[in-house]
């Protein structure tokens, strides 16, 4: 999914925006690839700022020597794009859903999710509970989205300190539409990014459960359809490769997923039954080329959560 809060705000510093007009104008002026775009992009933002993604490196290069012949309860394979997680993965969890029900019972009385009505999503089929913006005012929420295991696992999977790009509550309404995010896709914000999906209730297959393939077999699919940009649907898929290689993530409130959505193709809340409430958390290159990053209020987040100097490198720009 192309995500929905993030458009350029005056606070937006410059190298995004240039970077994000200049991977439009190549794809769509001249036509270039996705990823030859993206590169191209990128190294635009990488010039603006050099010595910030050198320290972002270095710094992931201490993380990864110390987490080395460790056991990690998180650790996302480099080789196939996702690591599932438990409910009881991670402390912060808890907290964290906890809110999520709170704003979305907050959405739910003020109407807020009422398609046409104080919206703020262009979907049809799914509306944020609490957009960035909002977040930010949820602490648990935000403790969790910088949580130490989480990030570290992200750092050595990207090999930098990442940014959080965004975290917001969505909720995708019962729907029988089949556009857009329900159809397999690529995201393009990088070459790779991880998100963090956290179920706030339980997700059956009957909720528009988050479904995807791992690298390898999004990597034969891209080959046997040639695929750039588009969407693929799902009988597509099935028939290249076969519905096994599918996963389709249900399970628990609470139960979670880390998955690089550049690199395996994937869709959800695809014909819903009921609502279905999802913590997400993006992270994202500090240069990252088509997506500019929410800018957080990082100085008044530090202080309110005690944050280390990772965590807030994590928030800042
Ligand atoms: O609704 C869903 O689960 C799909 C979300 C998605 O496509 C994304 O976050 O990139």
């Amino acid at each position: 999914m192309q995500d929905m809060t993030e458009t350029a705000t005056p606070r937006t510093p410059m190298r995004y925006r240039l970077s994000r007009s200049f991977n439009l104008f190549l794809a769509k002026k001249f036509g270039v690839k996705r990823v030859s775009a993206i590169r191209l992009a990128r190294s635009l933002n990488v010039i603006a700022a050099p010595f910030e993604l050198k320290r972002r490196r270095d710094m992931a290069q201490k993380i990864i020597a110390e987490r080395r012949g460790k056991a990690q309860a998180i650790a996302i394979d480099k080789v196939q794009g996702f690591q599932r997680l438990n409910p009881d993965a991670l402390p912060e969890v808890g907290p964290a859903i906890a809110e999520a029900h709170k704003a979305y019972r907050f959405a739910v009385e003020r109407a807020a999710l009422e398609l046409g009505h104080h919206g703020t999503s262009r979907k049809t089929f799914m509306q944020y509970a609490a957009d960035s913006e909002a977040t930010a005012n949820y602490p648990a929420i935000m403790k969790l989205a910088v949580a130490r295991p989480v990030l570290d696992a992200v750092t050595e999977y990207l090999g930098e300190v990442p940014i959080v790009g965004n975290a917001s509550i969505l909720v995708s309404m019962p729907n029988d539409s089949e556009v857009g995010s329900q159809l397999y896709h690529l995201d393009f914000a990088d070459e790779k990014q991880v998100k963090l999906f956290v179920y706030v209730d339980e997700v059956t297959a009957d909720n528009g459960p988050f479904t995807f393939t791992p690298i390898p077999v999004t990597e034969e699919l891209v080959k046997t359809y040639d695929y750039d940009r588009g969407r693929l649907t799902i009988d597509q898929v099935r028939k290249a490769v076969g519905g096994d290689k599918e996963i389709q993530v249900t399970g628990p409130a609470g139960s979670a997923l880390l998955c690089d959505t550049s690199r395996c193709l994937h869709y959800g809340s695809n014909r819903n039954k009921t609502d279905r409430v999802v913590i997400l958390i993006q992270y994202v290159s500090h240069a990252v080329p088509e997506q500019p990053p929410v800018v957080w209020p990082a100085a008044r987040l530090a202080r309110e959560l005690n944050l280390d100097s990772v965590q807030r490198m994590a928030l800042e720009l």
